[in-house]
């Protein structure tokens, strides 16, 4: 008889290539070997150790899926199990490697000029330059059409705009070199790629967001931009509207949809061993009783037809048959399962959850934020809605 396995209870990995199944195991030795035993301390000291970006740099994680500019050019489905090796430690990793890879190098790579993908790119995959992405405002985050970051011709600078305005809450920003940022020129809204050390003093801040209660182990700060110049020739010049940074967001929002099944894949191995190890009753093994049973079985299903929507995607992904609601979907169903998941898990744990070295709690309070941001969950229900009534209800 077929035995079960259930760390992989579908056998995904039956769908996976051989080149797909090398590259999650290169990421899953690298995040359980260099990354875990840091993450403790990055969490309960609310840093994000940059070396983290050089090291994944060396073996070829960063924009693995961008095909040329010194980067791996893998498959969809391989970027998406790069994604879950880092999120089954921590989700504030993947976020600062998710940005990095889909969102400033991935836009880059779809809108820049070809100097600037040349220039960049490679410095990008290495780990070298640090990207981040300010869509957000202060005023606006489900609404980022309403932003009010300006760009105008520079009033003394031939062939430079000048930015102004405020972005917030974006990941990576404190110490991010590359800055991918959305503003409205005449009205509309265009990307902006600025370098930092091209900004002259005061024209450009980027404050932390400290005492964040989830996503500790990643950086998150603000974009300030005062009369910022950048230069024409860093605008990416063929994209206008929304469609500029929905794209980006589209590998992203699909890369968290593996992530998190990672984060919740953590969450129901440690659940099991504490409920082997921890006796309850006539010295019975929590592990033993149906309640405790029940919420591994709930758990474990939802991870794995997780895991296999995301495969699904990714295969439509890379054939160009992925439709952005497809997306939606995964992204806001695998979000919205890992948070339940590991809520009810946490209950396993007793009053062991509240000490930070079970890691149970820590995955509770990021997955609030990946289901809070690329996206609320809600926001994400609408764009479905949208794609079945064809009536958009957002405002
Ligand atoms: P709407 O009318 O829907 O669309 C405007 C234009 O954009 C196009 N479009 C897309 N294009 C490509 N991919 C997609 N997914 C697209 N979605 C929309 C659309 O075709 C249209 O194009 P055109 O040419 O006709 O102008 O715009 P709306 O203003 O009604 O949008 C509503 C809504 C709610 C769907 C949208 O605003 C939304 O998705 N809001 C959520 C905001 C969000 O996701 N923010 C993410 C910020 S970045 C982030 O959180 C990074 S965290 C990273 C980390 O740490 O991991
Ligand atoms: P709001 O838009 O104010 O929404 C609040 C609530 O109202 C939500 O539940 C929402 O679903 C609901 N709501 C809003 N409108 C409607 C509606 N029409 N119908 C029904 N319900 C509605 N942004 C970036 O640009 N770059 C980043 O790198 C980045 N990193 C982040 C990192 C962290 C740690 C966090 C917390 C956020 C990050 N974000 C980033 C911002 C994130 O994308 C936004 O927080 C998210 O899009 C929600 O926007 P908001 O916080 O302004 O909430």
């Amino acid at each position: 008889p077929v035995s079960f396995d259930w760390t992989d209870p579908l056998n995904a990995k039956s769908l996976f290539t051989e080149e797909e199944s090398a590259i999650s195991e290169t990421a899953e030795s690298y995040c359980q070997e260099r990354m875990l035993p840091r993450v403790l301390e990055a969490y309960r000291n609310e840093n994000f150790d940059r070396k983290i970006i050089n090291e994944m740099g060396e073996l070829g994680l960063l924009g693995a899926s961008i095909q040329g500019y010194d980067c791996a050019g893998v498959s969809s489905v391989a970027a998406g199990l790069i994604t879950r090796a880092v999120e089954r430690v921590d989700s504030g990793y993947r976020s600062g490697y998710s940005v990095q890879s889909s969102l400033a190098m991935g836009g880059i790579e779809e809108f820049g000029t070809e100097e600037l993908k040349e220039r960049l790119l490679p410095r990008m995959a290495k780990g070298e330059l640090l990207g981040c992405f300010g869509l957000t405002e202060p005023n606006h985050g489900s609404d980022p059409g309403s932003m009010e970051t300006t760009a105008k011709p520079h009033p003394t600078k031939k062939g430079y705009y000048s930015l102004s305005g405020s972005k917030t809450w974006i990941t990576n920003s404190p110490i991010a070199d590359i800055l991918l940022v959305w503003a409205k020129l005449d009205g509309k809204i265009r990307g902006f790629v600025i370098e930092r050390d091209q900004c002259p003093p005061g024209t450009l801040e980027t404050p932390a967001i400290k005492h964040k209660n989830g996503l500790r182990a990643s950086l998150t700060g603000m974009i300030q931009l005062d009369n910022c110049p950048v230069s024409e020739a860093n605008m990416f010049p063929n994209i206008v509207g929304l469609k500029g940074p929905f794209s980006c967001l589209n590998s992203a929002r699909y890369g968290i949809a593996w992530g998190t099944m990672g984060a919740l894949e953590d969450c129901i191995s440690r659940t099991r061993g504490y409920a082997l190890d921890r006796k309850q009753f006539k010295g019975n093994p929590i592990a033993k009783y149906q309640l405790v049973q029940k919420k591994l079985a709930d758990a474990t299903t939802d991870a794995s037809f997780g895991i296999l929507a995301a495969v699904q995607v990714g295969r439509l992904k890379d054939k160009g048959k992925a439709a952005p609601e497809m997306i939606s979907m995964i992204k806001r169903q695998n979000c919205d399962r890992a948070l339940v998941n590991a809520r009810i898990l946490q209950e396993v744990f007793g009053g062991n959850a509240v000490s930070d070295e079970y890691g149970i709690g820590r995955h509770v309070a990021n997955l609030f934020v990946t289901q809070t941001y690329e996206g609320q969950s809600d926001i994400h229900a609408l764009i479905l809605g949208r794609a079945i009534t064809g009536i958009q209800a957002f405002c």
